[in-house]
């Protein structure tokens, strides 16, 4: 007997081998995905519903680890089906279904597109999101270019360099940034969003916190808003967003960029970012934003460590699990100087390999400012994970 072990990451490996002997696509993807290992972390579970489980694993060859609340299911993903179906599921375990069953339906068939106000993205390779940051006019470059024809110049840059999307923000969110007032945010933004819709250089995004920043922004011609907050700085955002079918990145933070270094502290950072930003897109939800226009982010560097950053980018599957697409904005960030010394100015190397990695972990859009290198870098991650 031969033995050859196989890459268990991803079901791509266990699709290639049964390929290789003769399979048929559709059956070997579908068995592929069925003998993918998957580990849930189930919470709030009673006492009689962790001895249900234990004694469930005992019989279906499931690893089943518990304590006080808490069960860490490990099993083949075609053993865990049974406990996500009505008419299979064993008794005492009823509670388990629903989230079980949403988990697994978007594992099988993750979303496919982004949907948004007048458009749709593919999400089939990488899409990169450009930034334009929109800053006052100053006088360090002699006054040769106003605001908007700085943006329009670094617009055509980036989409030449291949963004799909450009994000358009008019108020900087680092910590002790100085919190611009909503007719000045205003005032930097629709003029810029104007300009690049007349110019055709779209499909563009705001980046605001804002509900009537949003709705200028909209009006301006902007098909997306970027809400750093995740629906929790302005109550009024989703409602805007919603009438104007646009689509929704929410991202995850805790605070204000004031407070939120404080606020870094978790006991396990990719699970309770997950659940934050699993309530965040419920509030979307809830709210009247569709579902298929909805894009979750972690929100590196925001009220995180550098650790608890580099955690979640390893542990990115967890966030993909909500079953909504996952956008990354590492561009540049200090956690990235902190792994390669690198200062600000010189990280593009650093963002683009953390892009790679994001993609990997199942990320499908990328924040960055400088396109050419993340772009070379997901073209090489995309082309693995896509290989046939
Ligand atoms: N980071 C910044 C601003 N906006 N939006 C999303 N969705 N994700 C991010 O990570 C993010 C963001 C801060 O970065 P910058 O000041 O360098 O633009």
């Amino acid at each position: 007997m031969k033995l050859t072990a196989l890459a268990a990451h991803t079901p791509e490996a266990v699709r290639a081998a049964l390929a290789a002997r003769g399979w048929d696509a559709q059956p070997a993807w579908f068995a592929a995905n069925g003998v993918q290992p998957l580990i849930v972390l189930l919470e709030e579970v009673s006492e009689s519903e962790r001895e249900n489980l234990v004694r469930w694993g005992a019989k279906a060859g499931a690893d089943v680890l518990t304590g006080d609340g808490w069960a860490l299911v490990g099993a083949a993903a075609s053993r865990l089906a049974p406990l996500a179906r009505p008419d299979r599921l064993p008794a005492g375990l009823e509670g388990l279904a629903p989230e079980l069953g949403r988990f697994l339906a978007s594992y099988a068939d993750p979303p496919r597109c982004w949907e948004f106000a007048g458009g749709t993205l593919a999400l089939d390779h990488p899409v990169l999101i450009g930034v334009v940051n929109v800053t006052p006019d100053s006088f360090s470059d002699g006054g040769r270019y106003s605001t908007v024809d700085r943006a329009v110049a670094q617009a055509e840059r980036l989409v030449a360099d291949g963004c799909e999307l450009l994000d358009v923000g008019g108020e900087s969110t680092r910590p002790g940034a100085v919190p611009v007032a909503e007719p000045d945010e205003i005032a930097r933004v629709a003029p810029v969003i104007e300009e690049l819709t007349r110019r055709g250089l779209g499909p563009l995004s705001v980046d605001t916190r804002k509900a009537a920043v949003a709705r200028a922004a909209l009006g301006a011609g902007a098909a997306v808003v970027n809400d750093v907050s995740g629906l929790a700085f302005d109550p009024a955002l989703a409602g805007v967003v919603a009438s104007a079918g646009a689509g929704l990145i929410v991202m995850h933070m805790r605070g204000t960029p004031d407070t939120m270094d404080s606020l870094a502290v978790y006991r396990h950072v990719a699970a309770e970012v997950a659940a934050e930003l699993g309530a965040a897109a419920a509030r979307a939800e809830a709210g009247s934003v569709a579902r298929e226009r909805i894009v979750v982010d972690p929100g590196f560097g925001f009220a995180k460590t550098p650790e608890q950053n580099f955690r979640l980018l390893d542990e990115l599957a967890t966030l993909v699990g909500l079953g909504y697409p996952v956008a990354v904005g590492p561009s540049r960030k200090r956690f990235l100087g902190t792994a390669t010394g690198r200062p600000v100015e010189d990280r593009d190397r650093a963002t683009a390999v953390a892009c790679a990695l994001a993609w990997e972990r199942g990320a499908r859009l990328f924040r960055i400012h400088d396109a050419a290198l993340a772009r070379e870098a997901l073209r090489v991650a995309a082309a693995t994970t896509n290989a046939r």
